[in-house]
């Protein structure tokens, strides 16, 4: 139903129930009642939940009185002052959390309140996956950032949004109603996030308009009984687009004055509000390159200004110039961010952490992780990631990403030679560094599926996961998620694990092959097969596709540089062919359409039949989901049917369209004569 959808893997179905069931405590005992604390939060869910679950109504109160057998939560704290301290408690780091059902009491402890909501949901979640195990363990984050991005506008659009408008903005100012904002922030505590900022990182000044102050106080409100702390992106040129200063100069003491003021009053609105988010000098935003300031002169103008209230700043590293000249080989828009920060390494102030796109371009179906995570040695830094599928069908094509993200986060950037993995760089343990972590941009809208496709809730889900814990496999994460989203079904598991586990090496398949990039539409929409303009254009997405030849030179001995910027051992890699992988062949390197891979086909030969097979792959699609019907409800199996069947057409789009494109400009026939034979 649309509330099955509504409240994604917070379904909280009743599960068949066993004999185990009949010891189940009497009661919740929550300690804090205070309404917008997050162990009050905790109190109330495992209310509803258990309710839900088991249909059994417990109590739910804040004192320390017990009953014969009581689900506890609260703070160490609080648990120490009512029943003594425990042992484990020592292992909590922030966030962390202990969870225990062994003793005749399930006792649930946070390291803050937030960890003890983390616990709550940690244990709702396994109820509802019909566990009832005994069980005492401590679970502590791998990075202290885990933040969601939303991309949307005042004018309440959402760009790359896919989900219908904003929950946050309507017509220039913030909403009224939080109830969605509210349900918003359960469904990110649930998966241990704990920050969002609300609005696009294309900032508009408005925002800090008095009336959206009172707009933002609304919001954080809505979102504080979860723990979620609220952040706000910002437009560089604000003290004189929106202040009527006549500079934004980060240096000219009136602009700091001008931006410690704003932040006062922000901070007088969200007391604990997380940080800002800044997009400076891309793609037309202003920055402090327009004064002849750095990058760090202007994030740590920033850093002062939220330095007094604890307060972060999120600096992106997304800079480039999107009019670069593609006749010069050399040029290259995967080299800006390293040469736009390495000199800058150990310039920023304590509290700044630069914000990496996973990739060295934006967000394609495959690239390498960037080379910026290796450079910053001294800077704190934070992986960017994308549950929008921008670049990836948009929703209308299933992609489960968590494979793609863990493969980034585990690849190994061997800095000085030692294990230097990205998960670990972002977390601050490779560099020792106090901040780090990760963004994912999100972009839920007011549909009721939240991001348009029930099966992209998965992405959502695996998001959260692996920024608290990247050891995790992405498959077993999916099918926690499969299970709470729709039940306990062997079919509907195993149907819905191959889907998801194929979709990324289908979309690959027909959408871009040996790290080509995704041949979509670059210049606006992004979306359906349009190689074309990959070349000749300034914003550097190239390919640099001829009639004999393809792929951009990334070496150092006769291309644009950019393996050189990798740690020597993987600089080495990728600078030979012959050990770069052939899933980023073309990313590294400019060879003929005929030259041979390590499977033997030829690279035109891959490009027809990986086509084939990724089309092939998104027909099966339909069939599978198909043979879910009656074990799936009427309006989810309907509505992802309609999607599948819409990816299956559009599969074989992709195909032809690839396909005759490179069977055009090169004249090579298909071995298989599938390509042009009529
Ligand atoms: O690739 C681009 C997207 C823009 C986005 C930008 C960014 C928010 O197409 O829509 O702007 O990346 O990440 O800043």
């Amino acid at each position: 139903t649309a509330e099955d959808g509504h409240r994604g893997w917070l379904r909280y179905a009743p599960v068949p129930q066993t004999g185990s069931y009949a010891s189940f405590p009497t009661s919740i005992i929550a300690l804090n009642s205070t309404r917008s604390s997050p162990v009050y939060t905790a109190g109330q869910e495992l209310q509803q939940g258990i309710n839900s679950i088991l249909g059994k109504q417990l109590s739910a109160n804040s004192t320390s009185e017990k009953t014969f057998s009581s689900i506890i939560v609260g703070t160490v704290d609080a648990y120490a002052k009512s029943y003594g301290e425990i042992d484990e408690a020592e292992d909590l780091e922030e966030d962390g959390f202990y969870l225990s059902t062994e003793g005749r009491n399930v006792v649930i402890v946070g390291q803050n309140e937030r960890g003890a909501l983390y616990g709550a949901f940690e244990y709702l979640s396994r109820l509802a996956q019909g566990n009832l195990d005994a069980f005492s363990f401590v679970d502590n984050p791998h990075a202290p950032i885990r933040w969601v991005n939303q991309w949307d506008n005042m004018d309440g659009s959402i760009e790359r949004g896919y989900a219908g408008p904003s929950i946050f903005f309507r017509n220039g100012l913030v909403v009224d109603n939080t109830t969605r904002v509210a349900e918003y922030a359960k469904l990110l505590a649930s998966i241990r996030i704990n920050g969002i900022i609300v609005n696009n990182v294309n900032a508009n000044a408005t925002l800090l308009s008095a009336q959206n102050l009172d707009g933002l106080g609304r919001l954080a409100d809505a979102m504080r009984p979860y723990g979620i702390q609220l952040g706000i992106s910002l437009n560089f040129a604000s003290p004189q687009t929106f202040g009527g200063l006549s500079t934004f100069d980060p240096l000219d003491p009136k602009v700091d004055a001008w931006w410690a003021n704003v932040t006062n009053q922000v901070y007088a609105h969200v007391p604990d509000m997380a940080g800002y988010l800044v997009k400076a000098n891309s793609e037309g935003q202003p920055g402090p390159l327009t004064y002849n300031r750095t990058l760090a002169d202007g994030a740590n103008m920033f850093a002062r200004a939220v330095e007094p209230h604890g307060g972060i700043v999120m600096f992106r590293a997304f800079v480039y110039d999107n009019h670069i000249n593609e006749t010069n080989w050399k040029n290259d828009r995967a080299n800006a961010a390293v040469e736009f920060f390495q000199d800058l390494d150990g310039k920023f102030d304590e509290n700044v952490v630069v914000q990496i796109k996973y990739g060295p371009i934006d967000f394609q179906v495959r690239e390498p992780a960037s080379p910026l995570f290796s450079t910053l040695r001294n800077t704190s830094t934070a992986i960017e990631l994308q549950i929008t599928q921008e670049y990836l069908g948009q929703q209308c094509h299933l992609l489960y990403l968590g494979p793609l993200w863990k493969e980034i986060l585990e690849f190994d950037m061997k800095a000085d030679d030692r294990p230097s993995k990205v998960k670990d760089i972002i977390s601050g343990e490779r560099f020792r560094r106090p901040l780090g972590g990760s963004a994912g941009v999100v972009n839920v809208g007011t549909n009721t599926t939240w991001l348009g496709s029930h099966l992209a809730m998965s992405n959502l889900y695996a998001y959260g996961k692996l920024a608290w814990d990247p050891a995790l496999e992405p498959e077993e994460v999916l099918q926690d998620w499969i299970r709470l989203t729709f039940g306990f079904d062997r079919q509907v598991m195993n149907t819905i694990t191959n889907m998801s586990m194929q979709s990324w090496p289908a979309y690959e398949n027909y959408s871009g092959n040996l790290g080509i990039q995704t041949l979509t539409d670059i210049l606006y929409a992004h979306y359906g097969p349009n190689p074309a303009t990959q070349d000749g254009n300034g914003w550097g997405q190239w390919t640099r596709a001829d009639k004999f030849s393809i792929g951009m030179d990334r070496t150092v001995s006769n291309g644009t540089g950019n393996a050189g910027q990798y740690p020597p051992a993987v600089a080495q890699q990728y600078e030979n062919i012959e050990t770069t992988p052939d899933n980023l062949l073309l990313w590294f390197h400019h060879v003929n359409y005929t030259h041979p891979l390590k499977s033997g086909k030829t690279v035109i030969q891959h490009f027809y039949d990986a086509h084939y097979e990724g089309a092939k792959t998104a027909q099966e699609f339909v069939k599978q989901w198909a043979s879910l019907k009656g074990k799936v409800d009427s309006e989810r199996f309907d509505h992802v049917l309609f999607l599948q069947t819409y990816q299956a057409g559009h599969a074989l789009v992709w195909r032809d369209s690839i396909n005759q494109f490179y069977y055009n400009l090169s004249e090579i026939p298909d071995a298989a004569k599938r390509v042009n034979n009529h």
